[in-house]
């Protein structure tokens, strides 16, 4: 069993103030695969407290020399890859296939893209020529809570943490208490960068212990968030009181649009992307709208689609899908295909249950219901596990309506072979992001939402400036 009870502050690991043990589950197996501490408030005082003590110095810092430590930590994160992939599959349930390939491998490419982002941007820029003595100087937030969620642990942390870095805040990161080892690994590869004490810490906690403190301490600037909508409006609430900024990254109920002409491959395409990770995406597109004349043979091949998805522990190779993260995700899960079926959708896949022959481990069987209404609850709420839902739609005008029928506003999908309409669909779509016909959104492309989805943008030009503020400066002094 894994012991790893100390955080990491002022670039030292140091031990709680007054240890809580908590047990790491395996998902796969219901039994323990790890012990961390949680820690409490008096933790968060400490690590906030390295926090703003570095900041000054880090902030100051000429950009090319963050830069340059950010560089040393993704030759580390690159050779360590392998710890890092088993980490994550362990504690989360990521087939250890997925987990070293776009589980970690998410990291490395937001890591990069920030490091490309970063040489081209200009800390300090004039207005423009008709004020030729101003400067707009682009300056780091400060201190920064960064919480994160268990679903994909290193495509959020480096998310924020690596803009962090780069933009020259300091930071506490309280990682998901349901997945702490790949945040220790993190903590371990920031340390041997060299970064300077106090710039990155870590304690580990849960919701309202280290959670809140963080949230609501007079010392934080900026609290980012990923996790669910529920947690996000506590942190909102609490992050008020001292008017920190505050990012939110929520979840999804995104719909999948699938018209007529669409080609042959996008229901598949569909099926499968709702079932990778098992569900636990906030982008999943888990409600799949077909148009009527293609409606019944949608149906039926989706059916089949996510019955060939296989399910099985994630320390196996191969491209199943392994278990949800834990018990009480399971349950909810559960507990939302008994109400889609007595709503009345028709199951056509999967149900209630294990998978035939599985008696332990949080696994899931991939499920699909067809007509169903957008009223539904299993169309309103976000399930996050293998489960897809498909309505019928007839017009243009009725699938953007029933898209936009939701509190939700993350990704949309659209699929058809006529480019004039697809076009017309991404600018009536209330979504911070929308996917065509199957074509993967770009290296530095914005993520992020709208409505319960969430505020501010991820990744790239966006999710630096995320961590900036804007200085205004006149009467600026040329070649000074
Ligand atoms: O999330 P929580 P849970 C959604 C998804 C899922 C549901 C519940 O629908 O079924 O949320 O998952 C910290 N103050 N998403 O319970 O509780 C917590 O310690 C400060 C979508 O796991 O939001 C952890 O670090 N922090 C999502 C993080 O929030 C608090 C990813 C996430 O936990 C807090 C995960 C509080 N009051 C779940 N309460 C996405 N957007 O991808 C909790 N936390």
């Amino acid at each position: 069993m894994i012991e790893k009870r100390a955080f990491y502050i002022g670039g030292e690991w140091v031990q709680p103030l007054s240890p809580r043990d908590h047990q790491v589950i395996n998902p796969s197996t219901e039994e323990p695969c790890a012990v961390i501490s949680l820690g409490a408030e008096g933790d968060a005082d400490r690590a906030v407290a390295a926090a703003k003590a570095a900041f000054p110095a880090w902030m100051a810092r000429d950009p090319a020399e963050r830069i340059a430590l950010v560089e040393t930590f993704l030759e580390i994160y690159t050779r360590r890859k392998d710890e890092m992939a088993e980490a994550i599959s362990m504690e989360m349930g990521a087939p250890i296939d997925l987990a070293s390939s776009a589980q970690w491998g998410a990291g490395y490419a937001h890591t990069k893209t920030f490091l490309r982002t970063a040489k081209d941007f200009q800390f300090i820029r004039p207005l423009g020529d008709h004020a030729p003595n101003d400067r707009i100087v682009y300056e780091a937030t400060g201190v920064c809570a960064l919480i994160t969620p268990w679903n994909w642990p290193m495509n959020q942390i480096t998310l924020k943490v690596i803009a962090a870095l780069i933009a020259g805040c300091t930071m506490v990161l309280k990682p998901s208490e349901e997945s702490p080892l790949n945040a220790l690994l993190f903590a371990e590869m920031i340390d041997e960068a060299g970064f300077p004490a106090g710039v990155f810490n870590l304690v580990n906690g849960d919701g309202p212990g280290v959670g809140a403190a963080l949230s609501g301490h007079e010392d934080v600037d900026m609290v980012s968030f990923t996790g669910s909508t529920r947690a996000g409006i506590a942190i909102s609430q609490n992050a008020a009181k001292t008017l920190k900024k505050v990012h939110l990254e929520l979840g999804g109920k995104g719909a999948n649009v699938i018209f007529a002409d669409a080609d042959e491959k996008a229901v598949k395409r569909g099926v499968l992307s709702m079932m990778n990770n098992s569900g636990q995406s906030c982008n999943a597109p888990s409600r799949m709208l077909v148009q009527r004349e293609r409606y019944e043979a949608a149906v039926e091949e989706a059916a089949a689609v996510a019955s060939a998805v296989t399910v099985g522990p994630a320390s196996e190779p191969g491209r199943h899908i392994g278990p949800v993260v834990n018990a009480s995700q399971f349950e909810k899960i559960q507990g939302l295909i008994e109400t889609g079926m007595k709503e009345g959708a028709r199951l056509v896949a999967g149900g209630p249950g294990r998978p035939e022959g599985m008696n332990r481990g949080y696994f899931v069987r991939p499920t699909v219901f067809a007509d169903a209404t957008n009223q539904m609850t299993i169309a309103r709420e976000e399930i996050f596990g293998p489960v897809l839902t498909i309505m019928p739609f007839d017009t243009e005008e009725e699938a953007i309506r029933i898209a936009n029928d939701t509190p939700y506003g993350l990704t949309n999908y659209v699929q058809t072979g006529d480019g004039a309409r697809a076009n017309r669909m991404a600018l009536q779509l209330r979504s911070g992001m929308v996917e065509m016909n199957g074509q993967p959104r770009g290296a530095g492309s914005p993520f992020g939402g709208m409505k319960a989805s969430g505020n501010g943008r991820e990744g790239g030009v966006w999710g630096l400036e995320d961590f900036l503020e804007v200085k205004a400066v006149s009467g600026w002094t040329e070649d000074a």
